[in-house]
């Protein structure tokens, strides 16, 4: 990457939840809401929409359309089996004011909500939940705008990187936007034998369709696609459709007598369709401080791993996972400690998970200081201001200083 595209500014929505209704965690406890309450939920999201058009983007298991709306960009087939919960209702939003009426509706009824992008989050935490829910599905907001001159872009949530990454190439052969996977492959391993000539060079955008699976010769346009099931360096993933990953930080080098040990594990069959991807930190990664955004992982790094195992048939799914479970444990003394750091894009609930009810933020710091080290402390706070009382809530969100409701007269 030759410059730097910054700044970029995301969409801001306006989600400002105008009154307080308390929801309490035993709203989310009923095990399926009935019908009926189904058809004054959607009445609700007529009448809290600007917008005539939102009877068209409410999906429930009744339409026709509902499973393959469902289905369109679910990456990991963990999550799609037939004991996997399902919306109550999908809504694929067309603009901000159907993003509100979602969100104010669901919170009437006592629904969660889980936020839908491209559908890739490793555990699945954006279509599922284990409380009644409605999956806000924001595939239809994908406007990107792109301002070369001012090095800016402007970029609706719902956008995939693919989509981003081929409109800046559209505009400028020089100019990127560090989103994904890091392009490079890194000089820092000569223990490893790298040589130049093991490298290939290649344009910023060419390594964005490279790392996304395609071909050389095959169109740049494929990267528009938000339905292909080309999944990056985990192609297998796609071709098998369940996975696993996990992921840790490297700060002294790894010796070479641990590498033994991890080929030992990729010899046996469960390991068969696993890789271990090495993401060369160092550069500009190290220049900017772990205060600087909520990522913290910066100077001291050598890289980053991904670990990702993949298999074809949910019978097998336990022994893969156990699988990929020990290999994480052979790692511990080689990776870093205390916190064992983790990446929150390679979602991991072994990690630790919020429990359905309240979650102290002792036990949410246990993950929650592996992604974010002390930045979690700043997160919470933000948290407490925006979200007093926890609505947008999955497995692992940033729970509220419980603290701050008490002095406000909850
Ligand atoms: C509703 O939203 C759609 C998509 O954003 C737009 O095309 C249409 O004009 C809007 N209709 C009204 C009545 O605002
Ligand atoms: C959606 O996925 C489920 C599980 O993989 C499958 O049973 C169902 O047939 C799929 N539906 C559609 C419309 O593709
Ligand atoms: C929503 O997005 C999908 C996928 O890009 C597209 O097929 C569909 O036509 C869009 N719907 C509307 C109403 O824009
Ligand atoms: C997108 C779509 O056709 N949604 C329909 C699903 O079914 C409800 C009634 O249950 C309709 O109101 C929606 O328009």
């Amino acid at each position: 990457m030759k410059s730097p595209f910054s700044p970029i500014f995301p969409f801001v929505f306006a989600l400002l939840l105008s009154y307080h209704i308390r929801v309490t965690s035993a709203d989310f406890h009923a095990t399926s809401a009935p019908v009926a309450d189904l058809e004054s939920l959607i009445q609700c999201l007529s009448m809290h929409s600007d917008n005539s058009s939102i009877s068209k983007v409410i999906y429930t298991q009744i339409n026709s359309s509902y499973s393959s709306v469902l289905n369109f960009s679910i990456q990991n087939l963990r999550f799609s089996t037939p004991n996997t919960p399902k919306p109550q209702v999908i809504v694929t939003p067309l603009d901000v004011s159907q993003v509100q009426a979602a969100i104010k509706c669901s919170k009437k009824h006592g629904l969660q909500i889980r936020v839908r992008s491209g559908g890739h989050d490793f555990e699945g935490l954006s279509y599922v939940s284990h409380v009644p829910f409605v999956v806000i599905d924001l595939l239809n907001l994908s406007e990107i705008s792109v301002d070369a001159a001012e090095q800016t872009a402007w970029v609706q949530a719902g956008a995939t990187l693919g989509q981003l990454y081929y409109r800046i190439a559209e505009k400028s052969k020089n100019l990127g936007f560090p989103g994904g996977l890091c392009p490079t492959v890194g000089e820092s391993f000569p223990e490893l034998g790298l040589t130049k000539e093991d490298c290939i060079e290649m344009s910023w955008i060419e390594s964005a369709h490279d790392l996304a699976g395609f071909k050389k010769g095959d169109p740049l346009d494929l990267l528009l696609d938000r339905n292909s099931r080309t999944n990056g360096v985990a192609e297998d993933a796609a071709t098998n459709g369940f996975f696993k990953s996990k992921s840790d930080y490297v700060k002294p080098p790894i010796p070479e007598n641990a590498f033994e040990g991890i080929y030992d594990n990729f010899y046996e069959e469960d390991g068969e369709t696993a890789f271990m991807l090495l993401v060369p930190y160092g550069g500009k990664m190290s220049e900017i401080s772990e205060s600087e955004t909520p990522y913290p992982h910066r100077a001291g790094n050598i890289y980053q791993i991904l670990y990702t195992v993949t298999w074809g048939e949910d019978e097998t799914s336990q022994s893969h996972i156990d699988w990929i479970r020990r290999l994480y444990s052979h790692m511990t003394p080689y990776v870093s400690e205390n916190p064992r750091e983790a990446y929150i894009n390679y979602r991991d609930l072994d990690i630790g998970t919020n429990n359905r009810g309240h979650t102290s933020i002792k036990q949410a710091s246990i993950w929650g200081s592996k992604y974010f080290k002390n930045n979690f402390k700043r997160l919470v706070h933000v948290k407490t201001m925006v979200d007093p009382y926890d609505f947008f809530k999955n497995e692992q969100s940033i729970p509220p200083l419980t603290s701050w409701r008490k002095k406000n007269g909850d």
